[in-house]
Order: structure tokens, then C-alpha cells, then sequence
């Protein structure tokens, strides 16, 4: 009966630890894992090979300073301005680009690991069929990805692609530029390519806050374990201590009585015994001295 009760005591007492553990693993493992995201905007103008404007029909700057086209395509995506935007020449081709800077690395980032480019774009009528491709060069001009082309429609669409599996360092983000490449397909008469917004959403990994945040989990989550298994080892542990007591206290007492008595007794008796005798025989040889020794 009594090992019958506490089986279960252990192996629940065992799942309970193995539960907390896999608990505070899985915290541990989330806690690395945690990528922060942050979202990378136009914020000046780069180069403009294409002859870009904005939607006022002013020429798109150079140098990485002004801000007279960017500022018109970096808003937020999900709350686009279609009123202001950037604006090809007619039927342009691929080379006629134009570039952009990109707002700077967040101050928390080790490494960036994805990017999704999320771009916006129309062209003014149906005269042509105009594609476009937004890209992402690291400084060295190096491209991100291998984004394809979309075909564009008269109404303002989004249009995203992701690259994963990348390893950028704050350098590398802050440098980060996107060129827009149009290309004119098929048609006749005059098409223009329009951009109303581009965002770069960019998962990076934090060097020291993910480190900090990981050992405060375990600690959190230490104590919560410990509540949760008393209650429950509680009223089992009641039920078993009723017949403990009783064959715990027998054993103990019969033990202790038994050994203490008999080694004691035995060598104190034996030598004092065998001393005394030994000395009696030997005078037993003179005959006067029997006499007062029977007396006695
Ligand atoms: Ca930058
Ligand atoms: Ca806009």
C-alpha cells in the first residue's frame, strides 16, 4: 500500500520537473529567438539616371541630400498617400532608374536577417504595358534578392517580395538604397510608371537586450512551478502519512533496545570474570590460608 501511494508522488512529482524544465526551455529558446522588426523608408535622393519627378513635375535630386522625391514615397504603406509619388519618363527602359537612400539601421540591430521590399505602384493609362522593379543594393551596389518585375495596372496596387537568410550588420543597413527600374513592354503612345510609397520592413536580431531579457524569463518562471506542485503533493501526501507512522515507529525502537544492551554487557563481564578466577587457584596450593578464606 505505502509504495503504491508514493509511486504516484514521484512520477507526478518527476512530470511536474520535467514540465517546468521543458517550460523554462521553451522560454529560453523564444527569448533567442525573438527577432525585432523595424520598418526602412526613403529619406533622400540618391541618383537619378531616368530623369524621375515627383507628382508636381519637379526633377528628382541627386546626392543623397535633398529629399524632393523621397519625402513624396515614404510613407507608411498601409496608410498610403496616392496624391504624391514619383513619376518615370514615357516608355521608359530599364535604364532609365532612379535611387533612393534608405532611413538608417534601428541603434538595437546585431544583424539583419530578412527583408520584405513593399512597394506601391500604377501607371497612368493603358497606352503600354510597363513593368517595374523596385530593388535593394547594398552600398557596394551588390543586389539583394532577385526580385522580378511586376506588371503594372492603372489603380495604385501593393506589391512585396521577401528575402530571407540574410546576415547584414548595422553598415551594411545604413547603407542600404533602392533603385526603381521600369521597363516598357508593348504598347503605343505614351505610358508612365508611378510609385506612391515603398517600405522596407527589415526581422533583425539584438545583441545585448535578447541576452538580458533570456535570465530574467527563467527566473519569472521558477517560483511559478513551485506553488503549483505543493497543492497538488498536499492532500496525497495526507492520506499516506496515516499508516507510515505505525510500522516507521515499530522497527525503530526494537532496533535500538537490542544491540546497545548485549555488546555492553558481554565484554565488561568476560575479562572482569577470568582476572578475578585466575589469581583464586594459585594460593589454593598453601593450606593455611583456606580456612579465612572460607570465612569470608
Ligand atoms: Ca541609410
Ligand atoms: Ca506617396
Amino acid at each position: 500500500m505505502r509504495r503504491l501511494l508514493f509511486v504516484p508522488i514521484k512520477v507526478g512529482a518527476g512530470l511536474l520537473l520535467v514540465v517546468a524544465i521543458a517550460a523554462m526551455i521553451l522560454a529560453f529558446l523564444l527569448g533567442e529567438t525573438a527577432a525585432a522588426t523595424a520598418t526602412l523608408v526613403p529619406n533622400a535622393d540618391k541618383a537619378n539616371a531616368g530623369a524621375w519627378q515627383n507628382n508636381l513635375s519637379v526633377a528628382c535630386s541627386t546626392g543623397s541630400v535633398a529629399t524632393t522625391c523621397s519625402s513624396t514615397i515614404d510613407e507608411d504603406i498601409d496608410s498610403p498617400i496616392d496624391s504624391d509619388f514619383v513619376q518615370s519618363v514615357n516608355n521608359p527602359n530599364t535604364s532609365q532608374t532612379v535611387q533612393f537612400e534608405l532611413s538608417d539601421s534601428p541603434g538595437d540591430l546585431l544583424t539583419l536577417t530578412d527583408l520584405t521590399v513593399r512597394f506601391r505602384a500604377s501607371k497612368n493609362n493603358n497606352n503600354r504595358v510597363l513593368t517595374v522593379n523596385v530593388e535593394i543594393h547594398k552600398s557596394d551596389n551588390s543586389l539583394i534578392g532577385s526580385p522580378t518585375p511586376v506588371t503594372l495596372t492603372t489603380t495604385a496596387t501593393n506589391y512585396s517580395y521577401t528575402v530571407s537568410s540574410l546576415s547584414l550588420t548595422t553598415t551594411d543597413v545604413n547603407g542600404l538604397y533602392i533603385q526603381i527600374v521600369p521597363n516598357t513592354i508593348s504598347g503605343s503612345n505614351n505610358s508612365k510608371v508611378l510609385v506612391q510609397t515603398v517600405n522596407v520592413d527589415i526581422t533583425y536580431s539584438q545583441p545585448t537586450p535578447t541576452a538580458t531579457a533570456t535570465p530574467t524569463a527563467t527566473e519569472t518562471e521558477t517560483p511559478t512551478p513551485t506553488p503549483t506542485a505543493t497543492p497538488t503533493a498536499t492532500p496525497t501526501a495526507t492520506e499516506t502519512e496515516t499508516p507510515t507512522p505505525t510500522p516507521t515507529a515499530t522497527p525503530t525502537a526494537t532496533e535500538t533496545e537490542t544491540p546497545t544492551p548485549t555488546p555492553t554487557a558481554i565484554p565488561t563481564a568476560t575479562p572482569t570474570a577470568t582476572e578475578t578466577e585466575t589469581p583464586t587457584p594459585t594460593p589454593t596450593g598453601t593450606p593455611p590460608a583456606t580456612p579465612p578464606a572460607t570465612g569470608t
